[in-house]
């Protein structure tokens, strides 16, 4: 059994969808982030940047005591390796996924997660900032618009590239943009998003998020001066 410390959010998302794809059986923990869980001691013992999500593999294929992984894209290498699945095993073909993945980690996530900041949830509009990142977002959408070009999935077959990315091309009106102006990442955000399991996956937990506005005490724990202190 695996344990998914979990709330649903585009990170959150990856994993519900990876595991609903796989199979895999899974245990979902929520971690309300919007309430400060993600800074109690017994999460950041799995997770110490106080990110959700993270996972406990209970039955590992070691046979070892339980494995825990936090960092979206690391979950979603380990539960590939686990369920044989979603990754190619040639060498150049696992590598156009996991150099997609990594793309994912290090640029679009966080570029959009600062764009939405600046743009829905700062106090104060930035016209510098909203400038900066929102022209960095739409340089990742015109570098994803061109891969899907040749590809009808985003590093060859459909694998965990295309599961990094996806929850964050749904966040794609938050961030400002249509995708009409990306006509590839359109169509495969749809071939995508119709997938059985990526529905399921974006159903899990959707009930735990009652408030969807961002309440004063949720902007204090996401963007207060917690936020900012280091996990002890
Ligand atoms: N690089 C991390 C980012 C995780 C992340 O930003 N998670 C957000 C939810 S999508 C979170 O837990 N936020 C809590 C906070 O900001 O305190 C990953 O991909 O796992």
């Amino acid at each position: 059994m695996i344990d998914v410390h979990y709330w649903p959010t585009p990170n959150g998302w990856k994993i519900s969808i990876m595991l609903e794809e796989t199979g895999l059986p899974y245990r979902i923990l929520p971690v309300n982030i919007g309430r400060g869980q993600q800074f109690e001691p017994g999460f950041l013992a799995i997770s110490p940047n106080n990110r959700i999500p993270a996972i406990v593999d209970h039955a590992p294929a070691s046979g070892d005591g339980p494995v825990s992984v936090f960092e979206s894209g690391a979950i979603l290498l380990y539960l590939a390796e686990k369920s044989g699945q979603l990754m190619p095993g040639e060498l150049a073909a696992r590598y156009r996924v996991i150099q997609w993945v990594m793309w994912q980690m290090g640029g679009l996530g966080p570029m959009a997660g600062q764009n939405g900041h600046f743009l829905l949830y700062a106090n104060e509009k930035i016209p510098y900032a909203i400038e900066r990142y929102g022209s960095e977002v739409r340089r990742l959408y015109n570098v994803l618009d061109k891969a899907l070009a040749g590809s009808e999935y985003v590093a060859g077959d459909y694998s965990i590239a295309d599961i990094a990315c996806f929850p964050w091309i749904m966040t794609h009106k938050a961030q400002g943009l249509t995708l009409d102006d990306y006509p590839n990442v359109k169509r495969w955000f749809a071939v995508v998003r119709a997938r059985p399991a990526v529905q399921a996956g974006l159903a899990v937990g959707a009930d735990l998020k009652q408030n969807k506005t961002m309440d004063e005490e949720t902007r204090r724990h996401l963007f207060g001066k917690q936020a900012g202190t280091p996990a002890s």
